[in-house]
């Protein structure tokens, strides 16, 4: 397995509409393998296929990992979900707010509202067809890692104002590490 690269914003993959998956083979399987461990690296619940530069719809989601010092490998592993072809087949009208972060918006946050439950349909591990419901943490999740295959991220549902100072604030955490590189 391996850790990949994540992008920040405004990385123009990010904006990009994910290609559907065609089949889970073993390709996008260890695809999902990788993009897991890259997950519990960098301290994440989620993550997009698009945040390590490919463009395909899929995700995955560790809502319960462990918390702790460790971050190598899988040692944080509590509940893995893996989803190929993700889609919302419904969506309560009660709505939920969350101070929502992203790995390709680091150490930045804004409070989201979104719906409190949803239905997923998707593809699994194993390339099956499957359906859940989702509420709390992993309802807005699914939802965040959902939009990022759409090529949107959690401050594109910002109002415009809060969402420059966040684009104002990312390109100048990156012109300072670029400084810090030379
Ligand atoms: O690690 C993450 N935490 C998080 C918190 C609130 C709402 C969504 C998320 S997902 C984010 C990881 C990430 O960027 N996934 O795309
Ligand atoms: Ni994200």
């Amino acid at each position: 397995m391996a850790i990949l690269k994540i992008y920040t914003a405004p990385d123009p993959v990010l904006k990009r509409v994910a290609a559907p998956v065609d089949t889970v083979d073993d390709t996008i399987r260890k695809q999902m393998d990788d993009m897991l461990e890259t997950m519990y690296h960098d301290d994440g619940i989620g993550l997009a296929a698009p945040q390590v530069g490919i463009s395909n719809r899929i995700v995955v989601i560790d809502v319960e990992q462990k918390q702790g010092e460790d971050k190598t490998g899988l040692n944080r592993k509590g509940n893995p979900m893996f989803f190929a072809n993700p889609e919302i087949i419904w969506s309560s009208e009660e709505c939920s707010v969350y101070n929502e972060g992203c790995l390709s918006v680091p150490e930045l946050y804004g409070e989201v509202e979104r719906p409190a439950s949803v239905r997923v349909k998707y593809l699994d591990y194993d390339g099956k067809e499957q359906e859940i419901a989702a509420e709390g943490l992993l309802a807005t999740c699914i939802q965040h890692e959902i939009d990022h295959l759409n090529g949107i991220l959690f401050i594109d549902h910002l109002s415009a104002l809060k969402r420059n100072i966040i684009l104002r604030k990312l390109k100048k955490l990156s012109k300072n590490a670029e400084v810090e590189v030379l």
